[in-house]
């Protein structure tokens, strides 16, 4: 089984962390985004990544990578989510909200946004929602940890980390708490060893 990866995507990050959950071993290919190999392309020619090859299957959506690990082993149970709102969930922060962190993050791609603006549609669409979930209950979901969790903590780590300052000031303190729990967790520390560039 082969992983091409990059290190710092949230979406290699997720699938990266459902696979190792699951105890499933793959051979990780690091990719250079900007020079990306043609045996990846061959498999999965619309270039991102995390792309899992299993034999002659393909898996080209870091979800579905998920979803497929955790039907292979689920020993924390993962797996148990109402699937309408975990979808919900996924669909926030893979459409509206990881368009607002690229806004965030690139603010001279987008020199016509504001960035106040940006963030206060940030914390609207996904952050105060999540905050909302989060003072009621340990995990998204409600008291157990789901795929969901690992799937979105990626995408906030990456947005905390934009202007770390400015984040400690937002009213979000239980985001905090679950973020920080997630970046001591062991599972998210095993998947973040450096891997030299994959050539073909
Ligand atoms: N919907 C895809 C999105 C994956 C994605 O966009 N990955 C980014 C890196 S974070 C990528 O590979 N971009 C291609 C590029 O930058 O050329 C998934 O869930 O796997």
């Amino acid at each position: 089984m082969i992983l091409y990866s990059y290190r710092r995507c949230p979406y290699a990050m997720r699938a990266r962390m459902a696979l190792k959950y699951a105890g499933i071993d793959v051979e990780h290919r690091e990719i250079d985004l900007r020079n990306k190999p043609q045996s990846m392309l061959a498999r999965s020619p619309k270039g991102t990544v995390p792309v899992l090859c299993i034999g002659d299957v393909v898996l080209e959506q870091s979800v579905d990578i998920m979803r497929w690990a955790i039907e292979h082993s689920d020993p924390a149970g993962l797996g148990n989510v109402d699937e309408v709102i975990a979808q919900n969930w996924i669909n926030q922060n893979d459409g509206l909200f990881k368009i607002l962190l690229d806004q965030y993050k690139y603010p001279n791609r987008y020199p016509n946004l504001d960035q106040e603006a940006v963030l206060s549609e940030a914390l609207k669409v996904m952050l105060l929602p999540m905050q909302q979930s989060l003072q009621n209950a340990q995990y998204l979901l409600g008291s157990k940890m789901t795929w969901v969790d690992v799937a979105i903590f990626p995408f906030i780590r990456q947005f905390s980390m934009v202007d770390p300052k400015r984040f400690e000031r937002l009213p979000i303190p239980a985001i905090k708490r679950w973020l920080n729990q997630h970046l001591a967790s062991e599972l998210f520390n095993a998947v973040m060893h450096k891997h030299p560039v994959w050539m073909d």
